[in-house]
Protein backbone atom coordinates (compact mmCIF):
# COMPACT_ATOMS: atom_id res chain seq x y z
CA UNK A 1 0.00 0.00 0.00
CA UNK A 2 1.14 3.32 -1.10
CA UNK A 3 1.24 5.68 2.16
CA UNK A 4 1.90 9.46 1.65
CA UNK A 5 2.36 11.82 4.66
CA UNK A 6 1.59 15.54 4.11
CA UNK A 7 2.63 17.23 7.57
CA UNK A 8 2.09 21.07 8.70
CA UNK A 9 0.97 23.27 11.17
CA UNK A 10 -2.63 23.84 9.75
CA UNK A 11 -3.27 26.50 12.37
CA UNK A 12 -5.93 26.31 10.32
CA UNK A 13 -6.58 24.82 7.42
CA UNK A 14 -6.77 27.06 4.19
CA UNK A 15 -8.07 26.12 0.83
CA UNK A 16 -4.54 25.74 -0.47
CA UNK A 17 -4.02 22.55 2.23
CA UNK A 18 -7.27 20.96 1.27
CA UNK A 19 -6.52 21.12 -2.65
CA UNK A 20 -2.77 19.58 -2.02
CA UNK A 21 -4.51 16.94 0.15
CA UNK A 22 -7.45 16.11 -2.64
CA UNK A 23 -4.91 16.18 -5.27
CA UNK A 24 -2.40 13.61 -3.35
CA UNK A 25 -5.59 11.23 -2.47
CA UNK A 26 -5.83 10.68 -6.21
CA UNK A 27 -2.01 9.61 -5.98
CA UNK A 28 -1.25 7.71 -3.04
CA UNK A 29 -3.52 4.40 -1.54
CA UNK A 30 -4.01 6.65 1.81
CA UNK A 31 -2.54 9.96 2.90
CA UNK A 32 -1.87 10.38 6.54
CA UNK A 33 -2.49 14.61 7.65
CA UNK A 34 -0.59 14.85 10.17
CA UNK A 35 -0.79 18.23 12.48
CA UNK A 36 2.19 18.72 14.04
CA UNK A 37 2.37 19.65 18.07
CA UNK A 38 4.36 22.19 18.68
CA UNK A 39 4.74 23.05 22.28
CA UNK A 40 6.93 25.92 21.16
CA UNK A 41 4.94 27.73 19.18
CA UNK A 42 1.71 30.03 20.02
CA UNK A 43 -1.42 28.69 17.83
CA UNK A 44 -4.40 30.33 17.33
CA UNK A 45 -5.99 26.72 17.20
CA UNK A 46 -5.24 24.29 20.04
CA UNK A 47 -4.16 20.87 18.22
CA UNK A 48 -7.76 18.93 18.75
CA UNK A 49 -9.10 22.00 17.26
CA UNK A 50 -7.02 22.11 14.35
CA UNK A 51 -7.42 18.49 13.81
CA UNK A 52 -11.42 18.85 13.85
CA UNK A 53 -11.28 21.27 11.22
CA UNK A 54 -9.42 19.19 8.87
CA UNK A 55 -11.85 16.58 9.50
CA UNK A 56 -14.87 18.55 8.76
CA UNK A 57 -13.10 20.10 5.86
CA UNK A 58 -11.80 16.88 4.03
CA UNK A 59 -15.05 14.97 5.40
CA UNK A 60 -16.15 12.98 2.19
CA UNK A 61 -12.32 11.76 0.89
CA UNK A 62 -12.15 7.56 2.04
CA UNK A 63 -8.46 7.40 1.47
CA UNK A 64 -7.95 10.12 4.03
CA UNK A 65 -7.04 10.06 7.52
CA UNK A 66 -6.10 13.03 10.00
CA UNK A 67 -3.55 12.34 12.87
CA UNK A 68 -0.96 14.26 14.86
CA UNK A 69 2.47 14.14 15.54
CA UNK A 70 5.19 15.99 17.77
CA UNK A 71 8.97 14.99 17.40
CA UNK A 72 10.71 14.09 14.44
CA UNK A 73 8.55 13.96 11.01
CA UNK A 74 10.72 11.26 9.94
CA UNK A 75 10.42 9.04 13.30
CA UNK A 76 6.36 9.60 12.61
CA UNK A 77 7.00 8.32 8.90
CA UNK A 78 8.61 5.22 9.59
CA UNK A 79 6.34 4.47 12.46
CA UNK A 80 3.81 4.72 10.44
CA UNK A 81 5.36 2.63 7.34
CA UNK A 82 5.70 5.25 4.86
CA UNK A 83 7.81 6.12 2.34
CA UNK A 84 7.25 9.61 1.06
CA UNK A 85 6.20 12.76 2.27
CA UNK A 86 3.88 14.99 0.78
CA UNK A 87 4.63 18.80 0.52
CA UNK A 88 3.22 21.86 -0.98
CA UNK A 89 4.85 24.68 -2.92
CA UNK A 90 3.85 28.09 -3.64
CA UNK A 91 6.42 30.14 -4.65
CA UNK A 92 10.24 30.46 -4.83
CA UNK A 93 10.25 31.71 -1.44
CA UNK A 94 8.99 28.48 0.06
CA UNK A 95 11.25 26.42 -2.01
CA UNK A 96 14.87 27.18 -0.02
CA UNK A 97 13.29 25.70 3.16
CA UNK A 98 11.33 22.94 1.90
CA UNK A 99 14.72 21.94 0.19
CA UNK A 100 16.84 22.36 2.96
CA UNK A 101 14.12 19.62 5.03
CA UNK A 102 13.93 17.54 2.20
CA UNK A 103 17.33 16.77 2.45
CA UNK A 104 17.71 16.52 6.38
CA UNK A 105 15.18 13.99 6.07
CA UNK A 106 16.82 12.49 3.54
CA UNK A 107 20.10 12.35 5.65
CA UNK A 108 17.97 11.14 8.75
CA UNK A 109 16.10 8.22 6.37
CA UNK A 110 17.23 7.80 2.91
CA UNK A 111 14.08 5.53 2.35
CA UNK A 112 12.16 7.92 2.26
CA UNK A 113 11.09 10.55 -0.36
CA UNK A 114 10.03 13.62 -0.12
CA UNK A 115 7.57 15.00 -3.12
CA UNK A 116 6.28 18.58 -3.74
CA UNK A 117 2.48 19.36 -5.36
CA UNK A 118 2.49 22.97 -6.91
CA UNK A 119 0.21 25.28 -5.78
CA UNK A 120 -2.79 25.61 -7.64
CA UNK A 121 -2.72 29.33 -9.07
CA UNK A 122 -5.58 30.25 -7.45
CA UNK A 123 -3.87 29.40 -4.14
CA UNK A 124 -0.79 30.90 -4.53
CA UNK A 125 -0.46 33.73 -2.34
CA UNK A 126 -2.61 31.80 0.44
CA UNK A 127 -1.17 31.03 3.81
CA UNK A 128 -2.76 30.18 7.50
CA UNK A 129 -0.76 33.33 9.02
CA UNK A 130 -1.92 36.31 6.22
CA UNK A 131 -5.40 34.50 6.66
CA UNK A 132 -5.41 34.66 10.21
CA UNK A 133 -4.32 38.52 9.91
CA UNK A 134 -6.77 39.46 7.06
CA UNK A 135 -9.30 38.43 9.43
CA UNK A 136 -7.94 40.02 12.84
CA UNK A 137 -8.10 43.04 10.99
CA UNK A 138 -12.04 42.71 9.40
CA UNK A 139 -10.97 42.00 5.93
CA UNK A 140 -13.45 39.04 4.14
CA UNK A 141 -11.59 35.91 4.18
CA UNK A 142 -14.64 33.99 2.36
CA UNK A 143 -13.18 31.67 -0.15
CA UNK A 144 -9.79 31.07 1.72
CA UNK A 145 -10.43 28.52 4.07
CA UNK A 146 -13.26 25.84 4.16
CA UNK A 147 -16.83 28.01 5.32
CA UNK A 148 -16.02 25.79 9.10
CA UNK A 149 -13.14 26.76 9.16
CA UNK A 150 -14.23 30.51 8.37
CA UNK A 151 -16.99 30.25 11.27
CA UNK A 152 -13.47 29.19 13.26
CA UNK A 153 -11.69 31.89 12.60
CA UNK A 154 -14.15 34.78 13.42
CA UNK A 155 -15.62 33.01 16.48
CA UNK A 156 -11.72 33.19 18.23
CA UNK A 157 -11.30 36.88 17.08
N1 LIG B 1 -0.73 25.96 -1.63
C1 LIG B 1 0.04 24.83 -1.63
N2 LIG B 1 0.70 24.36 -0.55
C2 LIG B 1 0.58 25.05 0.58
C3 LIG B 1 -0.20 26.22 0.68
C4 LIG B 1 -0.87 26.68 -0.50
N3 LIG B 1 -1.60 27.82 -0.52
N4 LIG B 1 -0.11 26.69 1.96
C5 LIG B 1 0.70 25.85 2.61
N5 LIG B 1 1.12 24.85 1.80
C6 LIG B 1 1.99 23.72 2.12
C7 LIG B 1 3.30 24.15 2.78
O1 LIG B 1 4.28 24.47 1.83
C8 LIG B 1 3.65 22.89 3.56
O2 LIG B 1 4.23 21.92 2.71
C9 LIG B 1 2.27 22.35 3.98
O3 LIG B 1 1.35 22.93 3.09
C10 LIG B 1 1.89 22.69 5.43
O4 LIG B 1 1.96 24.07 5.60
P1 LIG B 1 1.87 24.71 7.08
O5 LIG B 1 2.27 26.14 6.96
O6 LIG B 1 0.57 24.38 7.70
O7 LIG B 1 2.93 23.87 7.91
P2 LIG B 1 4.49 24.13 8.16
O8 LIG B 1 5.18 24.53 6.89
O9 LIG B 1 4.62 25.03 9.33
O10 LIG B 1 4.96 22.63 8.57
C11 LIG B 1 6.28 22.39 8.88
C12 LIG B 1 6.48 20.94 9.36
C13 LIG B 1 5.51 20.58 10.45
C14 LIG B 1 6.27 20.02 8.18
C15 LIG B 1 7.95 20.86 9.86
O11 LIG B 1 8.20 21.88 10.80
C16 LIG B 1 8.28 19.51 10.49
O12 LIG B 1 8.45 18.53 9.79
N6 LIG B 1 8.36 19.49 11.83
C17 LIG B 1 8.62 18.29 12.61
C18 LIG B 1 10.01 18.32 13.30
C19 LIG B 1 11.05 17.83 12.35
O13 LIG B 1 11.03 16.72 11.84
N7 LIG B 1 12.04 18.72 12.09
C20 LIG B 1 13.11 18.47 11.19
C21 LIG B 1 12.71 18.79 9.78
S1 LIG B 1 14.01 18.42 8.67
Amino acid sequence: MKIGIYPGSFDPITNGHLDIIQRASKLFDKVIVAVLENPNKNPMFTLEERVKLIKEAVGPYKNITIDCFSGLLIDYAKKKNAKVIIKGLRAVSDFEYEFQMALMNRKLDSDVETIFLMTSSKNSYLSSSLVKEVARFGGCIEGLVPATTKDAIMKKI
